[in-house]
Protein backbone atom coordinates (compact mmCIF):
# COMPACT_ATOMS: atom_id res chain seq x y z
CA UNK A 1 0.00 0.00 0.00
CA UNK A 2 2.60 2.66 1.00
CA UNK A 3 4.96 2.02 -1.94
CA UNK A 4 1.80 2.30 -4.34
CA UNK A 5 1.87 5.84 -2.82
CA UNK A 6 5.27 6.65 -3.68
CA UNK A 7 5.33 5.00 -6.86
CA UNK A 8 2.11 7.44 -7.70
CA UNK A 9 4.33 9.80 -5.96
CA UNK A 10 7.20 9.83 -8.33
CA UNK A 11 5.17 9.59 -11.07
CA UNK A 12 3.30 12.94 -10.64
CA UNK A 13 6.64 14.55 -10.35
CA UNK A 14 8.16 13.18 -13.38
CA UNK A 15 5.08 14.53 -15.05
CA UNK A 16 5.44 18.24 -13.57
CA UNK A 17 9.00 18.12 -14.59
CA UNK A 18 7.96 17.10 -18.50
CA UNK A 19 5.14 19.46 -18.05
CA UNK A 20 7.63 22.61 -16.94
CA UNK A 21 10.32 21.32 -19.51
CA UNK A 22 7.70 21.93 -22.59
CA UNK A 23 6.91 25.30 -21.70
CA UNK A 24 9.59 26.88 -22.93
CA UNK A 25 7.64 27.18 -26.74
CA UNK A 26 5.81 30.18 -25.36
CA UNK A 27 9.12 32.78 -24.46
CA UNK A 28 8.70 34.61 -28.18
CA UNK A 29 5.48 35.49 -27.92
CA UNK A 30 5.17 37.11 -24.02
CA UNK A 31 8.51 38.60 -24.36
CA UNK A 32 7.44 41.05 -27.48
CA UNK A 33 4.09 42.18 -25.55
CA UNK A 34 5.72 44.33 -22.35
CA UNK A 35 6.35 47.77 -24.02
CA UNK A 36 3.87 50.26 -22.94
CA UNK A 37 4.15 53.60 -24.60
CA UNK A 38 2.49 56.37 -22.56
CA UNK A 39 1.01 59.10 -25.19
CA UNK A 40 0.00 61.92 -23.98
CA UNK A 41 -3.74 62.86 -25.50
CA UNK A 42 -4.80 66.15 -26.49
CA UNK A 43 -1.79 67.39 -27.96
CA UNK A 44 -0.12 71.20 -26.93
CA UNK A 45 2.55 71.66 -24.80
CA UNK A 46 3.57 69.10 -21.79
CA UNK A 47 2.60 65.81 -21.60
CA UNK A 48 -0.10 63.73 -19.17
CA UNK A 49 0.26 61.49 -17.07
CA UNK A 50 -1.88 59.22 -15.23
CA UNK A 51 -0.56 57.21 -12.10
CA UNK A 52 -1.96 54.70 -10.03
CA UNK A 53 -1.69 54.74 -6.20
CA UNK A 54 -2.95 52.30 -4.11
CA UNK A 55 -3.54 51.46 -0.38
CA UNK A 56 -3.04 47.87 1.18
CA UNK A 57 -6.31 46.02 1.75
CA UNK A 58 -5.01 45.25 5.23
CA UNK A 59 -5.49 49.04 6.80
CA UNK A 60 -1.84 49.21 6.93
CA UNK A 61 -0.25 52.85 7.30
CA UNK A 62 1.59 52.91 3.90
CA UNK A 63 1.37 53.28 -0.12
CA UNK A 64 1.82 50.38 -1.67
CA UNK A 65 4.39 52.73 -3.48
CA UNK A 66 7.07 54.27 -2.00
CA UNK A 67 8.05 56.40 -5.90
CA UNK A 68 6.81 57.36 -8.42
CA UNK A 69 7.27 59.29 -11.60
CA UNK A 70 5.33 61.11 -14.21
CA UNK A 71 6.18 63.95 -17.12
CA UNK A 72 5.78 67.12 -16.20
CA UNK A 73 2.68 69.03 -17.33
CA UNK A 74 -1.29 67.23 -16.27
CA UNK A 75 -0.65 64.30 -13.68
CA UNK A 76 -3.64 62.70 -12.30
CA UNK A 77 -2.82 60.25 -9.80
CA UNK A 78 -6.11 57.43 -9.75
CA UNK A 79 -5.79 56.00 -6.18
CA UNK A 80 -7.69 53.09 -4.81
CA UNK A 81 -7.91 51.65 -1.15
CA UNK A 82 -9.37 48.75 -0.66
CA UNK A 83 -8.96 49.23 3.55
CA UNK A 84 -12.20 50.01 5.42
CA UNK A 85 -10.21 52.49 6.81
CA UNK A 86 -10.34 56.11 5.66
CA UNK A 87 -7.11 57.39 3.21
CA UNK A 88 -6.51 59.82 0.50
CA UNK A 89 -3.36 61.30 -1.57
CA UNK A 90 -2.59 65.13 -1.35
CA UNK A 91 0.99 66.43 -2.91
CA UNK A 92 3.26 69.18 -1.92
CA UNK A 93 6.21 70.81 -3.27
CA UNK A 94 9.22 70.81 -1.54
CA UNK A 95 9.01 73.47 0.67
CA UNK A 96 5.66 71.97 1.93
CA UNK A 97 2.96 73.82 -0.04
CA UNK A 98 0.37 71.59 -0.59
CA UNK A 99 -0.53 71.40 -4.45
CA UNK A 100 -4.08 69.27 -4.11
CA UNK A 101 -5.12 66.13 -3.16
CA UNK A 102 -7.89 63.48 -3.56
CA UNK A 103 -10.85 63.24 -1.66
CA UNK A 104 -11.17 60.82 1.36
CA UNK A 105 -11.73 57.43 0.45
CA UNK A 106 -12.91 54.20 2.32
CA UNK A 107 -13.17 50.49 -0.26
CA UNK A 108 -13.22 52.97 -3.03
CA UNK A 109 -11.27 55.45 -5.56
CA UNK A 110 -10.54 58.83 -5.75
CA UNK A 111 -8.48 60.92 -8.12
CA UNK A 112 -6.92 64.24 -8.64
CA UNK A 113 -5.68 66.23 -11.51
CA UNK A 114 -2.72 68.37 -11.01
CA UNK A 115 -0.33 70.63 -12.83
CA UNK A 116 3.39 69.80 -12.18
CA UNK A 117 6.61 71.17 -13.23
CA UNK A 118 9.59 69.08 -13.03
CA UNK A 119 10.72 68.77 -9.54
CA UNK A 120 10.95 66.22 -6.73
CA UNK A 121 7.37 66.22 -4.87
CA UNK A 122 6.11 64.13 -1.80
CA UNK A 123 2.57 62.34 -2.07
CA UNK A 124 1.17 61.58 1.36
CA UNK A 125 -2.11 60.70 3.31
CA UNK A 126 -3.56 63.90 5.09
CA UNK A 127 -5.43 61.83 8.08
CA UNK A 128 -3.76 62.36 11.27
CA UNK A 129 -1.23 60.35 12.02
CA UNK A 130 -1.19 58.40 8.62
CA UNK A 131 1.80 60.25 7.37
CA UNK A 132 3.97 60.11 10.31
CA UNK A 133 3.72 56.39 10.54
CA UNK A 134 4.92 55.79 7.31
CA UNK A 135 2.49 57.25 4.69
CA UNK A 136 4.15 58.96 2.40
CA UNK A 137 6.40 58.68 -1.00
CA UNK A 138 8.21 60.65 -3.51
CA UNK A 139 7.00 61.52 -6.59
CA UNK A 140 9.63 62.14 -9.31
CA UNK A 141 8.34 64.54 -12.22
CA UNK A 142 10.55 64.97 -15.19
CU1 LIG B 1 -4.33 57.37 5.44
Amino acid sequence: MRKALILIAVVALAGLGLAACGGDDNEETTAAATTTTNTAAGGGAGGASTLNGSAPADGALRFDQSTLSAKAGSVTIDFSNPASISHDVAVEDSSGSELGKTDLVAQGDASTTIHLQSGSYTFFCTVPGHREAGMEGTLTVN
